[in-house]
C-alpha cells in the first residue's frame, strides 16, 4: 500500500520525493526524457494531473508504467483525469475553499467507478496558498487561496481536514507558483497536524526545496521545474534524500 509506505519512511525520519507529471506538459517525446531522468534519479512517487489537462491521462500513466516501478498517484484536477489504470489517487478535497463541487459534488460522482477500479485510495486535504500570482489552480477550482500571511488560517484549516479524516494534508502554492508555500506556515501546520504534510507549489531551485525540508514537509512535490530543466531532477532527489 502506498499510504503505508509512506508513513513507514516517516516513521523513519526520511522524508519523500514525488514528481508532478502534467499530462499536457509532457507529450510522449518529453515524457520519455522525463523517464530516463526518473530511471536515474528515482523519485519515490509519481503524481499525474493538472489544473486543466487536455490530452489522454490514461495513455501518460500507461507509459509511465510500462517504463518505471515507482508507484503512479492521480492527482486530478477534474473528473476528466481518471483512470483505472493507475496505482492509486489523492482524493481531494480542497478545504481551503468553498466550492462545493471540489469538497463533495466531485466525489459523489466518481466515488463508484474509483471503488470498483480496486485503485488504492488516499483522501488528501488540499490547501490552497497564495503564490504571488494567479494560479491556474486557483482561477480553475474557482477558490480564493489562504493569504501567505495568514498562518493561523492554514493551520486552522489543517487540523479540520485531519479532525474530518484525511490522510494527508497538501500545502499547496499552485504549480508555477512564484513564491512557495512559507517556512513558517509549513512549521505551524506540521506542528499541528500528526498526518503527512505533502507541500508543493514553486519549488524550484535547491535551496527553495532544502527550505521546504527544513520547516518540515514530508513529502516535498515538484512539477513546473523539470519542464525546464531535467537535470534537476537528480539534484533535488539528492536535497530531499539528504534528510
Ligand atoms: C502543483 O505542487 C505542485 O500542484 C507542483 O508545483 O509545478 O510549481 O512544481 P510546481
Amino acid at each position: 500500500m502506498i499510504l503505508n509506505d509512506v508513513l513507514k519512511k516517516i516513521k523513519a525520519k526520511r522524508k519523500i520525493f514525488a514528481v508532478l507529471i502534467d499530462p499536457d506538459k509532457f507529450p510522449e517525446q518529453n515524457l520519455l526524457k522525463i523517464i530516463t531522468a526518473m530511471e536515474a534519479a528515482s523519485p519515490d512517487i509519481i503524481l499525474v494531473g493538472g489544473s486543466l489537462v487536455t490530452k489522454k491521462t490514461e495513455t501518460t500513466v500507461e507509459i509511465l508504467k510500462k517504463h518505471l516501478h515507482i508507484p503512479v498517484l492521480l492527482f486530478p484536477g477534474s473528473l476528466l483525469q481518471l483512470t483505472p489504470n493507475a496505482d492509486g489517487i489523492l482524493f481531494i478535497s480542497l478545504i481551503s475553499g468553498r466550492n462545493p463541487e471540489l469538497l463533495i459534488g466531485n466525489h459523489v460522482a466518481s466515488a463508484p467507478v474509483i471503488k470498483s477500479s480496486g485503485m488504492e485510495v488516499i483522501p488528501t486535504g488540499y490547501i490552497l496558498i497564495e503564490g504571488g500570482t494567479t494560479t491556474s489552480v486557483e482561477y480553475m477550482s474557482q477558490t480564493q487561496p489562504i493569504p501567505a500571511s495568514k498562518t493561523d488560517i492554514a493551520v486552522a484549516t489543517a487540523i479540520a481536514g485531519e479532525l474530518l479524516g484525511q490522510k494527508l494534508i497538501y500545502l499547496e502554492g499552485g504549480s508555477g507558483a512564484l513564491n512557495p508555500v512559507p517556512r513558517d506556515m509549513i512549521t505551524a501546520v506540521k506542528q499541528n497536524i500528526s498526518i503527512p504534510l505533502i507541500v508543493g507549489g514553486g519549488l524550484n531551485t535547491k535551496e527553495k526545496v532544502k527550505d521546504a525540508c527544513e520547516a518540515g514537509a514530508d513529502i516535498i512535490v515538484v512539477g513546473n521545474a523539470f519542464e525546464k530543466d531535467l537535470s534537476l531532477l537528480k539534484e533535488f532527489k539528492e536535497v530531499v534524500s539528504s534528510f
